[in-house]
Formats: C-alpha cells, structure tokens, sequence
C-alpha cells in the first residue's frame, strides 16, 4: 500500500507512534510518506520505502497568524496526487484530521484515498473538548472512513465526550521490545546515583497534566526511609516550577533534570521505579517503554493507564494526588528485592505479550484493507 503518515514530529507520543508505526509498516514492504512541518525526530536513520515531505509555511505580510491546517491540507492535496496514496493516516485529531478531510473533498474525481484517524489523548479529552474546537473535531471523527483510539478508555471517551456512534477501533500503543530491553549500565547508575541510591525515573513533556511536581513530593516521602534519586527526563512548560519545588523542600541534590534525551533504553535500564502521577493519561507510552525495560511502574489510576500496568503484579495504581500511597508503593518496591524482581520481570512479560510491534501494526494493515474494500 501506498499510505501518508501525517503527525506531529516532536517529543509528543503521538509523534512517536506515528514514526514508528511508519517505519514498521516501510519494513513489512509499504510505502510511507511522512507529510509534517519537520523531520520527525525518530526518523534518524536512512530506509528505504520511507519518504519525508515537509509542510512550508507561506510567509505574507496579511496572514498575522500561521495558517498551518491550511498549508497542511495543500501538502496532503499535492502528495496524496502525485505518489498516488490510498491510505492517509492521520495521529491526533487537531488539526490534521480537519486537514485531511479538506484535502480529500478537494480531490473528489482525482482521488480515492481513504483517511484513518488516530485519536491520542489531549485531542480528545482536553483540547478537542474546548467549544470552537469541539464540533469540528466531531465532525472530523464522522467524516473519516476509519478511526481508531489508543485505549478502550479513549474510545468510550470520544463517543461519550462528542456524542457519537462513529465505529472506533481500539489499537493500543506498542513498543520494539528487542530495542526496549533491560541492559543495565553499572557507568550510567554510578553517574546519577553514586552512593548506591535506588534510582525513580519520569519522562515526560512536562505539560500540567503529567503533574511532574507530584514525582518530586513522592521522593520527598522516600527520603524519610530510602535513599534515592529521582530522574526526570524531558522538558516542557512546568519544568522551572518543579526545579523550584525540588530547591524548596531541600532536596534539589536528589533531582537530576537531563532534559530531552534519545537513548531512552540506556536510561529507563538504569531506573528501579518509574513514576507516572499523571491526571489525564489515554494509554501511557512512556509507562511501556519502562515496563518493556522490567522497569515496575508506580501511576494513577487515570485514563487507559490501568490497560497497560496491573495493579500489584507489574507495578502499583494509586487515586490521583495521593502522594503517600504512591511514596509507599514505591518504598515497597525499593526495599522488597524479591517482589521488585517479581514485578520487573512480569512488567516484561506484558509488554512482549500484549504490545510488542508485531502484535500490533498488523491491527492497522487490517483496518487499511477494511477501508480499502468499502
Ligand atoms: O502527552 C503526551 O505525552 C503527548 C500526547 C500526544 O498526543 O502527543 O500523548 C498522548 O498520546 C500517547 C500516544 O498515543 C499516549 O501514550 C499518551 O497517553 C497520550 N497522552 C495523554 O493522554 C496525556
């Protein structure tokens, strides 16, 4: 098949699906042409079947403000034309499933591409919700030809949160587990935790709803009974406030910010737990990627995160806020080496069983044929 893959190319997990669902379908012999305003940031090696065409914001003194869902649409319009698509596949549905429905009536006549819409997350359960965007979203939802969400949570959600009865495809987030593997690194522990300290780990964009100040007041509670460090990985609007949070309560030597990172593996290998406080979480990729890694994972119950980590066997679940339930599930697993190896080995296991690639990417090829046929 020749499919478009249109996403964001950042550090978001939209982007990183989008890429790695593109990459993996290159390697089972499709043609896939990545249509974004930048190189998704996955995309760092060369492979064949795997095209990249980058969106050019035009630049006129009228347009105060860019008018990138417009200059997308006139990207997908050229590529879906002239490399001749028959999927475009869209992740998260601002702008770029308004886009792709735009560019799709254009081409009426011209072309017969079927669009799929992957709905993520925030698309749906906070910004898509907002009144200007609400009805568009909704209508972008009913107009494509195939829509999938990333967890059963998400998929009641959408029907629930846009009153629809649009058919909704759950396909979860999934992870390369051979790449995702534990291969601890005695250097990279020494290096962030030099006197022996147990080491908890978050990743994330620091947006507010990952509430990244919640990692820091649970290792505040650890340090009561366990030494330990905490790792936060990324960067986004709360990190300054978080930086102040960990320097207020003292215990801002206990807080390594490494800021963006690519070797992922490498660093979730090195973690003994990985914290997820979120307040809203559609599946949980980063909880994944640590778990792929036997690394157990401490989160909310929000959202699609109890599909992916079960409750006392690959990691713990606590209410939202509660900092000294997940300080104390965390200390459990810190101070408990035998239900520590127990938890990290079943975290594997799901991971290998429920979401390795090969399970999941066939999901989309299906649902591309199914759409395809209609
Ligand atoms: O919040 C993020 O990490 C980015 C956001 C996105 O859409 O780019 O992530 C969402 O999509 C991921 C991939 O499907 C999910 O694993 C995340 O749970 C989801 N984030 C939220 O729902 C907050």
């Amino acid at each position: 098949m020749r499919i478009g893959i249109v996403c964001y190319p950042t550090y978001g997990g939209s982007g990183v699906v989008a890429t790695e669902l593109g990459i993996s379908l290159a390697k089972r012999g499709h043609q896939v042409h990545f249509i974004t305003y930048a190189q998704p940031m996955r995309l760092d090696k060369f492979q064949d079947n795997i095209f990249f065409h980058e969106v050019e914001m035009p630049n006129y003194p009228l347009f105060e403000f860019q008018l990138y869902s417009l200059a997308l649409a006139g990207k997908i319009i050229d590529v879906v034309k002239y490399e001749n698509l028959d999927i475009l596949h869209v992740h998260y549905a601002i702008p770029h499933a308004i886009s792709g429905y735009l560019a799709k009536q254009t081409l009426q006549g011209v072309s017969n591409v079927k669009l799929v819409t992957t709905l993520h997350g925030t698309d749906i359960t906070l910004i898509g919700l907002e009144p200007s965007f609400l009805p568009l979203v909704k209508f972008s939802i009913e107009q494509s030809d195939g829509v999938t969400a990333v967890s059963r949570f998400l998929a009641e959600k959408t029907k629930t949160g846009f009153n629809t009865n649009k058919e909704i495809h759950v396909i979860n987030n999934f992870i390369d587990t051979e790449i995702y593997n534990r291969d601890e690194c005695p250097t990279i522990r020494r290096q962030i935790a030099p006197n022996g300290e147990k080491i908890l780990m978050h990743i994330s964009n620091f947006r507010p709803v990952k509430r990244v100040h919640d990692t820091v007041l649970i290792l505040n509670e650890v340090l009561k009974s366990t030494p330990a460090i905490l790792v936060l990985v990324g960067d986004g609007p709360d990190r300054t406030d978080v930086e102040r949070l960990s320097r207020e309560l003292g215990i801002a030597d206990k807080v390594r910010f490494l800021g963006k990172q690519n070797a992922l593996p490498d660093i979730l290998s090195a973690a003994d737990v990985f914290l997820l406080p979120s307040q809203s979480e559609s599946f949980g990729l980063s909880a994944l990627e640590a778990m792929s890694c036997g690394t157990p994972v401490v989160a909310t119950s929000m959202g699609g995160i109890p599909e992916v980590v079960v409750h006392g066997e690959n990691g713990f679940i606590a209410e939202l806020g509660d900092i000294s339930r997940m300080a104390k599930y965390t200390i459990d697993l810190l101070t408990n080496p035998k239900k520590w190896q127990i938890f990290s080995a079943s975290a594997r296991k799901r991971a290998i069983e429920h979401f390795e690639t090969s399970l999941i990417v066939p999901q989309y090829e299906d649902l591309y044929r199914k759409v395809l046929s209609e």
